[in-house]
């Protein structure tokens, strides 16, 4: 992509609004831009994050046998009232009334539509377990929607539901999800802890939180300090040991009975990206969720649900990954890969090296944006470590005469100089995402 063609309002100025880290720099590097409070327009650099995010925690629910279907926004109230929901769910959910005068709502989650999905379909024990996903925006009427897309009234969740026959089934539904959730942060760069939680208006009696830990975090999480040492990525030990050790909400938290001395205790904020619930039949036995079991008894299935708040990561991320001149995405997310930065647009020598560069790139599938703009080499270095990219390309005049060309590496600051060959050579065919581009650093 050309800098110059494409749409990235970057800002110089610090809006006033935005009180933490990753709401300015949002708005800074012109990823999205206020419609109303608490609902955001995702502009052309945010919403590549954004599909990167989504497309992470789908491969990992992929992965771990979830389908992908897509329900609603809009549903109907009727449903609500079958779960008993429609009474209690209260403020935070935006109703509507379609011209025949029924009772719409835009959805919060879809605890109701799955179900009646499911209950339309499913008849036998023998088509269990199931476990369908989507990744769609809901509405909660926040009474202070704040910092951004973290807490935002409109806001994008992957949310997926499970529908086993009986406990023990649920119960490794649940702890699949455990462990997925873990895969999927530790990919964007992140530590997730899970604690456990509440679980609100969702119901049911265990549910288990993911946060990551930031100042900046809402909620106040409470864990035994030998989750420090632990690896989070979900891939290697006992995921039931890492359930065993005591990590808590401030709701579940109770100083008098923790199990943990307090040396070992840590207190922490939080930045809430995922939630899970284990509900039972809360919602399958009022709307009538049942299959035939072997003998031909009727069972209410027993259900699960589990929620990342896919655009809530985005605004996390940087919270994890910024500095004072702005963000540093780690390479899994990144909207583009490498920064290319002309430092002289119209030098003949400049724009040559730079087209070339720039094609190359492409043809080996490198995500890159040109920065081929007639701006200040220091308007073109802010620019570019405010939208954080992993690398940066620099060609000037000067690099050019002894047949150098710059490369930093946002993350570490760490620069070095290669010739055209050299960086070409660090190239394989196929670059993917991940460690690909380190070959760039050598
Ligand atoms: N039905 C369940 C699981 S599918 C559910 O709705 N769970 S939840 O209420 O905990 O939401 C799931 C995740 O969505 C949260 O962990 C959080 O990361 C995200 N989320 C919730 N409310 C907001 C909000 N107002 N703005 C941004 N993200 C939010």
């Amino acid at each position: 992509m050309r800098r110059s063609r494409y749409f990235l309002p970057t800002l110089k100025e610090t809006p006033a609004e935005a009180q933490i880290a990753s709401h300015r720099l949002m708005l800074r590097a012109g990823m999205i831009r206020q419609s109303s409070a608490g609902i955001y327009s995702w502009l052309p650099l945010g919403l590549r994050v954004l599909r990167n995010v989504e497309q992470i925690v789908r491969e990992e629910q992929d992965a771990a046998g979830c389908q992908e279907l897509l329900m609603p926004t809009i549903q109907p109230g009727e449903l609500w009232r079958e779960s008993g929901r429609y009474d209690d769910y209260g403020k935070e959910m935006l109703r509507i009334t379609d011209r025949h005068d029924r009772a719409m709502l835009y959805g919060p989650t879809h605890e109701e539509v799955i179900t009646d999905i499911f209950r339309s379909y499913i008849k036998s024990y023998r088509d269990l377990p199931k476990n369908l996903y989507q990744i769609q925006w809901k509405f909660r009427d926040e009474v202070r929607p704040r910092f951004g897309v973290m807490r935002g009234r409109e806001f994008l969740m992957k949310d997926n539901y499970s529908f086993d026959l009986d406990k023990e089934g649920a119960r490794n539904s649940y702890d699949n999800m455990y462990a997925t959730y873990l895969k999927t942060f530790a990919r964007m760069g992140l530590r997730a802890v899970p604690v456990k939680a509440d679980p609100g208006a969702i119901g049911g009696d265990m549910s288990h939180e993911f946060h990551i830990l930031a100042e900046t975090g809402e909620s106040a999480v409470y864990y035994d300090a030998a989750f420090d040492d632990v690896d989070l990525s979900g891939s290697a030990g006992s995921i039931a040991g890492l359930q065993s050790l005591y990590a808590a909400a401030d709701d579940k938290h109770d100083a008098k009975n923790c199990p943990v001395p307090p040396e070992r205790l840590r207190n922490a904020r939080g930045i809430e990206v995922g939630h899970i619930f284990y509900f039972g039949t809360k919602y399958s036995a009022p709307m009538g969720a049942v299959v035939t079991g072997p003998n031909g008894e009727s069972i209410t299935v027993e259900m699960g649900s589990y929620g990342i708040g896919v655009s809530r990561l985005v605004g996390a991320i940087i919270e994890a990954y910024h500095d004072d001149a702005g963000i540093m995405w780690p390479a899994a997310v990144a909207p583009f890969q490498v920064g290319l930065i002309n430092l002289k647009a119209g030098d003949a020598a400049c724009d040559e090296a730079c087209e070339e560069i720039y094609a190359t790139f492409l043809e080996h599938s490198v995500d890159v944006l040109y920065d081929d703009r007639a701006e200040s080499p220091g308007a073109k270095f802010a620019d570019m470590d405010l939208i954080g990219l992993p690398w940066q390309v620099v060609v000037g005049p000067r690099g050019l005469k002894s047949g150098k060309i710059e490369i930093k590496e946002r993350h570490s600051g760490e620069r070095q100089e290669l010739s055209r060959d050299a960086l070409f050579a660090r190239l394989p065919g196929d670059l993917d995402r991940g460690p690909g581009l380190a070959l760039l650093a050598g």
